[in-house]
């Protein structure tokens, strides 16, 4: 389990990386997926991670500590928010290009959407990018609480085709105020950090 996690520093760019060789896993979802509250669920944390900030003006990558050095966590703005204008859209697409295209610590990406609903346009272009330059995903689906039971399911299924996701990618859902359910969350994490 997460027995530490600490916040190092924001990055607007490329000259706020940290050089070492420590592995990192980046976490990305569109804003208001529930991203903040699960890295402070899983890092049993109430405030690691701000919960909902303004959305979509988070322009950073925010670097956490893991485990005194085991990975970090690299926690990405949240995308597809529909008030940024076209010049915010275009500085945080070429951030994260450029993070995720060349960062060589970066060993796979934690994808959160949202299990209530379709993946957005957004959620299915960054899903099919990361594929199309060869990192591994761990998709989380959150919200599991305020999903009917019989729709759990279907909506999974629905995701998974709608992403066409590859089966060697891991599905989790997950309800972050219950704790229960995050609690196979950082094998999964290890898994992703050891696949090739
Ligand atoms: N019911 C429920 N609400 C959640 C869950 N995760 C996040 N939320 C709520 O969704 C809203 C957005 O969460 P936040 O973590 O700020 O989203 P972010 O923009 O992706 O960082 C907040 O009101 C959270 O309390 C969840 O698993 N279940
Ligand atoms: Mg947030």
């Amino acid at each position: 389990m997460i027995k530490q996690a600490i916040f190092i520093k924001s990055a607007a760019d490329k000259t706020g990386w940290i050089i070492d060789e420590i592995p990192e896993i980046v976490f990305v979802g569109r804003s208001n997926v529930g991203k903040s509250t699960f890295i402070n669920a899983i890092s049993n944390q109430n405030k690691l991670a701000k919960v909902s900030q303004i959305p979509g003006k988070t322009r950073l990558l925010n670097f956490f500590d893991i485990n005194n050095g085991l990975f970090r966590i690299v926690d990405a703005p949240g995308y597809g928010y529909a008030k940024v204008n076209e010049k915010m859209r275009m500085d945080f697409a070429e951030m994260m290009e450029d993070y995720l295209t060349t960062r060589t610590n970066l060993k796979g990406v934690c994808m959160l959407v949202d299990l209530r609903h379709k993946p957005t346009n957004d959620d299915k272009e960054m899903y099919s990018f990361f594929k199309s330059i060869g990192l591994n995903v761990l998709l989380v689906a959150t919200k599991l609480d305020k999903v009917k039971k019989n729709d759990i399911i279907k909506n999974e299924k629905m995701i998974k085709q709608e992403l066409k996701m590859n089966s060697d990618d891991q599905f989790v859902k997950v309800s972050s105020p219950d704790k229960k359910t995050v609690i196979g969350i950082y094998q999964e994490f290890i898994n992703l950090l050891e696949r090739e």
